[in-house]
């Protein structure tokens, strides 16, 4: 462990990318498979959706989520919901396997406690992205957002706390995992659209999950 220039201790694995934002590269690898595994148990429950934004547009990215709530889009907005709207069941439980990486990751970069109620599932084929966005759903922005990469490499893109101007670019691989907190948290952010290629375990796509506390819990720090 050392003191990070942003004031508390994480493990030499972790790259601080801007304040309070680490990259853990290969951090999921170890546990990869049952990781694949748990996505397979929840598309299987909840099928992976292109939601419809306000604006009456499909998200690129085809969508389904586990644990307690699930981030939904539609006509009326963005919210957080219990059940999954398609097939009006509770989201499916959230892996073990999902909610410890995400825990023990965020512990390694200073953000100790943090117990995930949402996993949001996002899957891209080639050619698409996310648009650059802030993360604003959620009740307590004081817990980080946990987000796991699998399958095609993609390039992150880092903007500031106002929409436009300057991204700064990072690639997340197959096993990465991205600990967004702190001063981050309000950040923009979104991706390049996917690049052509074919990932030997996932084909041509990738798959993104982004673990959140996106209901009321004890505040991480005092
Ligand atoms: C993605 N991720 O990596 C999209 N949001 O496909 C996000 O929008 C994201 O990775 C908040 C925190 C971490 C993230
Ligand atoms: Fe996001």
């Amino acid at each position: 462990m050392r003191q990070s220039e942003f004031g508390f201790d994480h493990g030499d694995a972790a790259e601080a990318i801007v304040d309070g934002a680490f990259l853990l590269r290969g951090r999921a690898l170890p546990v990869v498979d049952e990781l694949l595994v748990g996505v397979q148990d929840v598309v299987e429950a909840s099928p992976l959706r292109h939601m419809i934004t306000p604006g009456g547009a499909p998200m690129a990215a085809a969508q389904s989520n586990c644990g307690a709530l699930g981030w939904v889009a539609d006509r009326r907005g963005y919210r957080y919901e219990a059940c999954d709207p398609e097939t009006g069941r509770p989201w499916p439980a959230m892996p073990q396997v999902f909610a410890s990486l995400a825990r023990d990751a965020a512990g390694e970069c200073g953000y100790d406690g943090f117990d995930p109620d949402c996993c949001l599932l996002n899957r891209y084929e080639v050619g698409c992205g996310m648009g650059q966005h802030v993360d604003a759903d959620e009740q307590d922005f004081a817990w980080p957002i946990v987000s796991v990469s699998l399958g095609l490499p993609m390039t992150f893109r880092f903007g500031g706390v106002e929409r436009g101007g300057k991204t700064l670019p990072v690639v997340l691989q197959h096993g990465d995992v991205l600990v967004f907190g702190g001063a981050a948290r309000r950040r923009y952010h979104g991706t390049s659209p996917l690049k052509r290629g074919v990932h030997p375990v996932l084909g041509a796509c990738r798959v993104n999950l982004t673990l959140r506390r996106a209901g009321t819990g004890a505040l991480p720090r005092d």
